[in-house]
């Protein structure tokens, strides 16, 4: 709770909740362009989600200062509104989406009616990705995807972690990185109370209809607080994940990385969040250190001020889309040459798909969680392998509907390029490169909808597709560990720029990737701290 006190406490001290919206500049205003530290580098880290955020944190605790700069919004620092600094699903304005002047949920319609809403651009919480033929949705703010995403936190079967990226050392992985990470960032396995309460009945129920098909469900584990969930089930604390708070950023109860890496980073004192402001250029002087392009805007997207900053160290922590701009852009340019030709290759999606199923007369509840706390494991490292998580459609009315964010072992892979004319990123994903991934989630599909006599609902996912191919959750590769960068990370070709985020990974992991990008992340900076990179 001490996280609302805070925020009421600055709403308070700040006057009007209009008046403090807009944060930004008042904390890019504090950047400190050199840092004073022990071995006089001056180190940028760009990005604040898990990889971000863990360079954070351990370069903190090993003494170092850094500058952490990001595009959105500082959310613990803004005013409440009504009580609540995020929106609910039900209730979106500026701060759901980044500039967007209407909403855009996975669902685009339900019976045909469009779901989409009216709002106020601003800095919201929530961004989209556009290419030509796939949508990446990303959180932009303190903490990245952590305050957007659905918290469900799962550390990958070793032997498909073991496909994925033979170069890294599965033992270390499994013996310290993982469990470090699941520690830091409070992972806990669903409670039964919770599983057996009404919230959860939509799992009950798809859990029923998977096992007649002959199909497992596992649990799988969050970093909501199942015992702040039970309360809000009680109702004996403010409602969150059970009043339809998810994709716009939770109020209470999900401890996203404000809450853990990012907090034990900024008590350090020597993490200075440079909010509101975005890195456009990256670019490689003659003495090897690197000058970055600033822009801060205010919340309205006003450009507050442009300059340029100097550091001798940089970590690459935009997430997958964000880190593949900086470097296409910067090899477009040629403000950094001599990179791998690795860079920009190896995207994917995590073959993720949406998918949901009309279960004629069976309910399954108008009361949802809105963490998802189960899936569907039909994984056995092959081609057909599908890890279905159970997820809500919390729309406070019954839909008769079992609805399924999907993790496939889909082997294509997209490949990131820079469109000149356009100034634009440019990624070649489509629906024939989904094409695997689609067929093994309809195989599990088709033997659960024949097993229970239900069907696919077409009329949720754009031009009626029962299989959503065309959005990501879960974006991963571009700079991908071992290839486009040494084995910790080092981005071959540009000595002392370390990438640190989803894009390391390439394509896929076999289950929602944060955990995995956090422990990667965490084995990077401490091979990094061990070979002295960034004294
Ligand atoms: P990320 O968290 O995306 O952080 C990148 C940060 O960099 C963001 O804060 C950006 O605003 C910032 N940024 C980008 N470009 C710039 C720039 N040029 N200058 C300054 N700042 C910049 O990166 N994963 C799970 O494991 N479990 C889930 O339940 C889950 N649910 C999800 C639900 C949604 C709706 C979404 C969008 C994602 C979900 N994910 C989930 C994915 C997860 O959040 C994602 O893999 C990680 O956040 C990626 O971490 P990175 O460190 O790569």
């Amino acid at each position: 709770m001490s996280t609302i006190t805070r925020r009421s406490v600055l709403g308070a001290a700040a006057g009007t909740a209009a008046a403090v919206l807009a944060t930004g500049p008042a904390r890019a205003a504090q950047s400190s362009v050199r840092v004073a530290q022990p071995s006089g580098r001056r180190i940028a880290i760009i990005g604040s989600g898990y990889g971000g955020a863990v360079a954070a944190r351990r370069l903190a605790e090993a003494g170092y200062s850094a500058d952490l700069i990001e595009m959105g919004m500082d959310w613990e620092r803004a005013a409440p509104v009504n009580g609540s600094v995020f929106t609910k699903m039900t209730a979106p304005s500026a701060r759901s989406m980044w500039f967007q002047d209407h909403t855009e949920v996975p669902f685009s319609t339900i019976l045909g009616i469009p779901t989409s809403m009216p709002i106020k651009k601003g800095a919201g919480a929530l961004g989209i990705e556009r290419f030509a033929h796939m949508k990446v949705y990303v959180g932009h703010g303190l903490g990245g995807g952590s305050l957007v995403n659905g918290a469900m936190a799962v550390t990958p079967r070793r032997s498909f972690f073991e496909q994925v990226l033979p170069q890294v050392d599965a033992e270390e992985m499994y013996a310290t990185y993982f469990p470090r990470a699941n520690s830091a960032l409070h992972v806990a396995p669903p409670t039964q109370q919770m599983l057996d309460s009404k919230w959860y009945g939509f799992t009950k129920v798809a859990r029923e209809q998977a096992a007649r098909a002959g199909f497992t469900t596992t649990q799988v584990p969050s970093v909501y607080d199942w015992s702040y969930m039970a309360q809000e089930a009680a109702g004996e604390v403010p409602k969150s994940g059970l009043d339809q708070e998810i994709l716009y950023g939770n109020n209470h109860g999900k401890q996203d990385l404000t809450k853990t890496y990012l907090k034990a980073a900024l008590a350090t004192g020597r993490i200075t969040p440079i909010v509101m402001t975005e890195v456009t250029d990256l670019a490689r002087r003659s003495d090897g250190s690197y000058r970055l392009s600033l822009r801060t805007i205010n919340f309205d997207g006003d450009v507050v001020s442009t300059r340029t900053a100097v550091y001798d160290r940089v970590v690459l922590a935009a997430g997958s889309v964000g880190t593949a701009r900086l470097l296409q852009r910067a090899q477009a340019l040629g403000t950094l040459s001599g990179l791998s030709p690795a860079v920009g290759q190896q995207w994917g999606p995590n073959g993720n798909l949406m998918v949901a199923r009309y279960l004629g007369l069976t309910p399954t509840g108008f009361s949802q969680s809105c963490m998802p706390a189960m899936g569907v494991n039909a994984w056995d490292d092959g081609p057909g392998s599908v890890f279905a998580e159970i997820a809500p459609l919390p729309l406070g009315i019954e839909t008769f509907t079992s609805n399924y964010l999907a993790v496939t072992n889909n082997p294509n892979f997209g490949t990131f390029g820079w469109d000149s004319s356009s100034a634009s990123l440019t990624l070649d994903w489509d629906s024939a490169k989904a094409a695997p991934g689609v067929a093994a989630a309809k195989a599990v599909m088709d033997k659960i909808n024949r097993a229970n006599g239900t069907c696919y609902r077409h009329d949720l996912f754009e031009g009626g597709k029962a299989f959503a191919d065309y959005f990501s959750y879960h974006p991963l590769g571009g700079a991908v560990l071992g290839e486009a960068t040494d084995l910790s990370g080092e981005l071959k070709g540009a000595p002392g720029v370390f990438v640190m985020d989803g894009s390391l990974i390439p394509a896929k992991i076999g289950v929602n990737p944060f955990v995995t990008i956090t422990a990667l992340a965490e084995r990077n900076i401490d091979r990094l701290l061990a070979a002295k990179r960034f004294a």
